[in-house]
């Protein structure tokens, strides 16, 4: 492969273990191993602190939100602490559903305690005194994993009632989900929380005013949590040394695909596909040739090997048209075709969609079936045509994040491969064999 690096060259791009540097090296359930690698001296020293003066810290970290969307952390806590109400919450959104990503889970199950501590001191933040983790309720062993370490939290007087004599109270519960897609999206995840079915609410007003029982609310990603320890023990400056000037820390990529090595690795941000891909990645799998890559999830953008380097950070969409996402890194070799993988990605949003809205619920049904025509050499061109309208209304009209984003696989595929499109709509040819002629009834 063209791309792999020569031999005894090195990629600079080193391993830099900010939310990782637990997992593996401590018994996730033994709450001593954690405090004997600092843990919950974090919380110790920002209760030490004003309120005021921990949101400071992290909007000077330049955090930004690990789910995907880049949100600053510090923004969404003060606009938390400056809500007036009787009562606010923390909420951690781990549920985890984007196809290809799993960094959350091992994070959770390696190293519990440090999300945990970073609920706590948000709490203390922004004012909160009730946390809740809604998990996927597939993740058995996180789950297992945060209820042991919440237990041992409350024995040894992190939580609860006058946490290290600070005065502060804050409790913490694990809710957990039913595998829905859309239940990762902020306001579905409050409404299932609310014991309600979760589909999501207009915004604005954004859960830091409107939140979870209508109280104002703190949501971040697991990752996101993770980073707030290490962040209040190091301080702001050296978070900013990592990475790029607007996205400053590390990000966890999962990687996977068709590469040698799949797995998460947590990195500066900056890197670039091509680093993570062969520098980790140890290149594609049985020396074939790259197709593609996808980037930051199913809803991410499908690129080319001549974007291999783009750098990954939050304004890389913004500049390159490439999406860092939840850190997915998808290989595609060429014994796939696009319109079959393009097929994959629509059924997966159809099956996902909530059905509130008709434009993501019949858009991606449509677009299903159109797609499903061109595998048997069904379709015409005027339904390719078709095909892209779809994905342009769909992303406009509807009422979520889910049917807002599925103009970018699809467009991206398309416009990154369009003659193999038009093969299938023209020519009724597939250039990997996989697609057959398939007479209609
Ligand atoms: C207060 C304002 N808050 C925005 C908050 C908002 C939310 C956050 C981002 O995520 C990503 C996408 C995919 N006052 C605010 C405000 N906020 N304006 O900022 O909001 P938004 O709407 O930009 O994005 P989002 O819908 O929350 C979309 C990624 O999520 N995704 C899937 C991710 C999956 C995982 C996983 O499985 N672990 O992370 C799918 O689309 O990358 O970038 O909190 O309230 N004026």
């Amino acid at each position: 492969d063209k791309s792999q690096l020569k031999p005894g060259e090195k990629f600079k791009v080193k391993e830099y273990r900010i939310v990782t540097r637990n997992i593996g090296v401590i018994d996730p359930r033994n709450i001593e191993e954690y405090i004997a690698r600092d843990g919950y001296f974090a919380l110790s020293k920002a209760l030490k602190m004003k309120p005021e003066e921990v949101i400071n810290e992290i909007k000077a970290s330049g955090l930004r939100g690990r789910g995907g969307a880049g949100f600053p952390t510090g923004l969404k806590w003060e606009f938390t602490a400056k809500a007036n109400a009787d009562q606010k919450y923390i909420v951690c959104n781990a549920d985890e559903g984007e196809p290809g990503t799993f960094k959350d889970r091992l994070i959770m199950e390696g190293d519990p305690h440090s999300v945990i501590e970073a609920m706590i001191i948000a709490g203390y933040a922004v004012g909160a005194t009730k946390g809740y983790i809604y998990i996927r309720g597939e993740y058995y062993n996180s789950v297992e994993n945060l209820r042991k370490a919440i237990k041992d939290a409350y024995e040894y007087g992190f939580l609860g009632e006058n946490i290290l004599g600070s005065g502060f109270n804050f409790d913490l519960t694990v809710r957990l989900g039913a595998g829905a897609y859309v239940c990762g999206e902020e306001t579905a995840l409050l409404e299932s929380i609310e014991g309600k079915s979760g589909r999501p609410r207009l915004k604005p007003p954004y859960p830091p005013q409107v939140g979870l029982f209508g109280k104002p609310t703190v949501i971040n990603n697991v990752e996101t949590l993770a980073n707030v320890p290490q962040i209040i023990l190091n301080g702001a400056e050296w978070f900013r040394s990592i990475g790029t000037p607007n996205s400053p820390g590390t990000k966890v990529f999962c990687l996977v695909g068709d590469v040698n090595r799949r797995g998460m690795v947590e990195l500066p941000m900056g890197v670039t596909v091509r680093e993570v891909l062969y520098g980790f990645g140890g290149g594609i799998k049985g020396g074939r040739e790259l197709k593609m890559v996808q980037t930051g999830g199913l809803a991410g953008t499908f690129i080319g090997p001549d974007k291999l380097d783009t750098p990954l950070d939050y304004d890389s969409m913004k500049n390159y048209g490439v999406s860092l996402g939840s850190g997915v890194i998808l290989a595609i070799d060429d014994t796939h075709c696009v319109v079959d993988i393009a097929l994959n990605v629509m059924e997966f949003f159809r099956h996902e969609s909530c059905g509130k809205c008709t434009p993501c619920r019949e858009g991606t049904k449509v677009a299903c079936d159109i797609l499903e025509k061109m595998t048997k050499f069904q379709a015409s061109e005027e339904d390719l045509k078709y095909l892209e309208q779809i994905a342009y209304v769909t992303a406009d009209a509807s009422f979520c994040g889910l049917g807002q984003s599925i103009n970018v696989p699809l467009l991206s595929l398309i416009n990154n491969f369009r003659d193999e499109f038009l093969a299938h709509v023209k020519d009724k040819v597939c250039s990997v064999g996989l697609c057959k002629e398939v007479k209609p009834k």
